[in-house]
């Protein structure tokens, strides 16, 4: 078998994609609520990410968008796509499932005893409309990882503990094919907002997962953190391989949490973004640690994948310019456009999942490639809205433009059997 990589599987922005302001505490999506979106466009940012990423050097995977409307879920509330209320409509159209980060979390098989690695779906129970996406996320992750010898995918957490997956959990290690430290991020308050990963998820993940309880951290969401809008720790942190780049403010106790993450790997080096460079509201604005942050082959060192607002701020810009300029682990800054999708709150890091895994283990058909991303480019220019209002999350058409939009992409990658 082949070295350990990382991948990052990238949900799919789906066609269904708009602006129905159904997420409290994300600023993003409160702010544009009402807003025309543009599911095509924002697909295509998506598939250019991708395939930056690929340029990079970088291992690269996709998922699926969901059936949408799901017609299931209002089912299950004793109603239907015309007779639902404006809110549950909506939540039935989200096409949330683009931010693969909320997908699941992964503990990598180096840090589990039986040698596998593992992923339980998150229940994301917190918000209505991402609340019915883990039964569908959970079919694709079995197929993707269907490989029994080296994965092993768990069922989500029971109510009433709220699970956002990977979004609130990050890991340390000295390579990515090595054990290493994983820190699980729960909140308690978040003031006028919710906090929507529970301790008793992070610690029920930990357990399901087998993981060694020397080497699991849990630490506090800091409170003014979520209340200025990080409704998700992957909004004011991030982690690869030995290195933490975090705001000031990220953590309730952050020099408890620094200690911890030192006494267990002394290797680790923490980047701390004081509040007087860059802000808590800056940092929420520009998705600055939204970034993905990655291991560039060739020991050419880190970079980070940052959406396009990081570079317009410019206390943001300066305070990264400076960071690159130093000798730090940090070398590149790689903006991309994911403006579409950011103007719900999800930037770079959120649109992806990262696996740590031999990708010939992996199902093929979730693995990208430059020709591959062509033929999904294509069907998403030719099938995909051009815009979506809410107000018409309503009408048959869009429900079969949709419909039809997402099947032909099943098709072109082999997938129709997550046809629903
Ligand atoms: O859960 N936005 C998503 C954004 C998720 C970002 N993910 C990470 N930080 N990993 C959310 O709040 C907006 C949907 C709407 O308003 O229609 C939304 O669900």
């Amino acid at each position: 078998m082949s070295t350990l990589v990382e991948i990052n599987f990238d949900g799919i922005i789906g066609p269904s994609h708009n602006y129905a302001g159904l997420s409290v505490g994300n600023i993003a999506s409160s702010t544009n609520a009402g807003e025309t979106a543009y599911p095509r466009e924002a697909a295509l940012q998506g598939i250019t990410k991708m395939r930056h990423n690929l340029d990079l050097g970088l291992a690269q995977g996709f998922f699926m968008p969901l059936d949408r409307p799901n017609t299931g879920w209002l089912e299950s509330l004793g109603t239907t796509v015309d007779d639902a209320e404006a809110h549950i409509r909506a939540a039935s159209f989200s096409a949330s499932s683009m931010w693969a980060a909320n997908a699941a979390t992964i503990s990598p098989a180096p840090n589990a005893p039986d040698g596998k690695c593992h992923l339980t779906v998150a229940n994301l129970q917190t918000m209505p409309h991402r609340s019915h996406e883990w039964p569908g996320t959970l079919a694709q992750l079995k197929l993707a990882f269907a490989n029994g010898e080296y994965f092993s995918v768990h069922a989500p957490v029971p109510s009433p503990f709220g699970d956002e997956g990977a979004a609130n959990h990050m890991r340390l290690c000295s390579t990515h094919d090595a054990a290493g430290v994983e820190i699980f991020v729960y909140g308690k308050s978040g003031g006028p907002f919710p906090a929507r990963q529970h301790i008793e998820a992070s610690k029920a993940v930990a357990r399901i997962h087998g993981l060694n309880t020397e080497r699991v951290i849990f630490a506090q969401q800091a409170e003014i953190a979520i209340a200025a809008g990080a409704f998700h720790n992957d909004v004011v942190a991030v982690a690869n391989e030995r290195v933490l780049f975090t705001h000031e403010l990220a953590f309730e106790q952050p020099e408890a949490l620094y200690d911890a993450i030192r006494s267990t790997m002394p290797d680790a080096e923490i980047i701390i973004v004081p509040a007087d460079k860059v802000s808590l509201e800056d940092a929420i604005k520009s998705y600055l640690f939204n970034a993905q942050l990655v291991t560039l082959p060739d020991a050419a060192g880190m970079a980070l994948i940052l959406p396009t607002e990081a570079r317009e701020n410019e206390a943001v810009w300066n305070y990264l310019t400076e960071l690159v300029s130093g000798n730090g682990p940090i070398r590149r800054l790689c903006p991309v456009d994911v403006r579409q999708s950011m103007a719900n709150g999800g930037g770079p890091a959120c649109l992806r999942l990262r696996v740590v895994a031999s990708p010939e283990t992996v199902d093929q058909r979730f693995m990208a490639t430059p020709q591959k991303l062509d033929r999904i480019e294509k069907v998403v220019a030719e099938y995909w809205p051009e815009a979506i209002h809410p107000d018409q999350l309503s009408g048959p058409d869009l429900t079969a433009a949709i419909g039809k939009a997402r099947r032909r992409l099943l098709e072109i990658c082999g997938l129709s059997e997550l046809a629903g």
